[in-house]
């Protein structure tokens, strides 16, 4: 009796090695997925957790022959949690992979955790420039406010936008997008008389906008987070704004995808830039955004969405090129430089800076089939991080 499970133990092993499993790999591997699933920004963690759970039903829970385990925790939005959350996900639950990060001050504070642990850490929401410089272990699969603020700094001077005032968050990603948004359109001839920024948490944009409606620019330039674009559009609306000859423009958050249908016809028109639009025509992204609404009751994907999604497709290709493996050092040297189609189109994981490189698209909110869409008409190919060259 004893002989034999000896024997069927040898076996076994035998069998572990020829197929190139050790023990270590018979263990899952573990993706600890920070998001703010309540508060402020629950949209956000709600859109990147669908997203993850739909790559998984797509591309299976196995890679490599290696089981992936998903574990969620709720930040809340709040950098404090987010790093004693990523502090025991990697002490206790041993995580291989960090994931998620909902917004700019939460990355940052998992940056340093990341590092001494080398555990790579994929951004999948958060957009201020600097944040890969936060970690070397950072790779990012969201965008960048500077990416996305450029390029319609260089579509509203010669479309006859020559006055434009600001308004921003006033944290991170809302600086970028005033400092990006700004020099280029300074650079391009345009004016800037004032530069507006509301706080980040519970802000009322009711005394901005006045103020906006004084000073009577050709266009208001806005970025907020992503979940607080319904708000802006609403009071720019009801102060009538549009009325007055103020046009509204902005970076795709503003007429993001996850609120875009509720806002009403006053939207149509606006033009943002962006990394993503579920009115994206590709075969790619007509078969993720139909996946998606099916999985959840009719919900419509946002680029926090695609974020989520590209970013387990990052980890899922990094984990089969160690061949199951792992190992953060291994993991971070797969994520690095992987080029494939997402459903925003071409997107590339720069291996120097560790940033995504994607085509940045110009687009306006139009009806189709009774709903509305940012519809794209323009697209500037290939873009890094203009913050990068600071
Ligand atoms: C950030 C940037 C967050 C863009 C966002 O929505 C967004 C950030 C929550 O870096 O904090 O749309």
């Amino acid at each position: 009796m004893k002989k034999r499970t000896l024997i069927q133990a040898l076996g076994l092993a035998a069998l572990a090695s020829a197929s190139g499993l050790s023990l270590a790999q018979q263990q899952p591997f573990k993706i600890g997925l920070i998001l703010p699933m309540t508060g402020q920004q629950a949209t956000t963690g709600r859109q990147i957790e669908a997203a993850t759970r739909l790559w998984i039903a797509q591309n299976g829970d196995t890679v490599a022959g290696r089981k992936v385990q998903v574990i969620l925790k709720d930040d809340t939005s709040l950098p404090d949690v987010t790093r004693r959350l990523a502090q025991e996900l990697v002490v206790n639950d041993k995580v291989d992979v960090l994931a998620g990060m909902g917004i700019t001050p939460s990355a940052m504070s998992v940056g340093p955790i990341a590092t001494q642990s080398k555990t790579p850490l994929v951004v999948m929401a958060a957009a201020t420039s600097s944040i890969t410089e936060a970690s070397p272990y950072i790779v990012r699969t969201s965008f960048t406010l500077p990416q996305a603020s450029v390029a319609l700094a260089d579509w509203a001077p010669k479309n006859g936008l020559k006055t434009v005032v600001t308004l921003v968050s006033d944290y991170g990603p809302g600086l970028d997008a005033e400092k990006f948004f700004k020099d280029r359109f300074l650079f391009n001839g345009g004016k800037v008389p004032e530069t507006l920024r509301v706080p980040m948490r519970n802000p009322d944009f009711a005394p901005f906008l006045q103020k906006v409606r004084d000073l009577k620019p050709d266009a208001l330039f806005v970025f907020v987070p992503s979940g607080a674009g319904a708000a802006v559009m609403k009071q720019f609306l009801e102060r009538g704004m549009d009325k007055a000859g103020i046009r509204l423009i902005g970076t795709g958050d503003v007429t993001d995808d996850d609120q875009l249908n509720d806002m009403g016809d006053g939207a149509l028109g606006v033009v943002t830039s962006h990394h993503y639009s579920a009115a994206h025509p590709s075969a790619a992204n007509k078969k993720f955004v139909e996946a998606f609404e099916k999985a959840n009751k009719g919900l419509r994907p946002n680029f926090m969405a695609v974020g989520g999604y590209d970013g387990m497709r990052v980890i899922y290709e990094a984990l089969k090129k160690t061949n199951g493996k792992g190992g953060g050092d291994a993991l971070l040297a797969g994520m690095k430089g992987q080029l494939f189609e997402s459903p925003r189109g071409p997107m590339f994981i720069d291996a120097q800076t560790r940033d995504v490189v994607q085509n940045i698209y110009l687009r306006k909110v139009e009806k189709k089939n009774g709903q509305l869409y940012n519809v794209e008409f323009d697209v500037i190919k290939d873009v890094k991080d203009p913050g990068k060259s600071r």
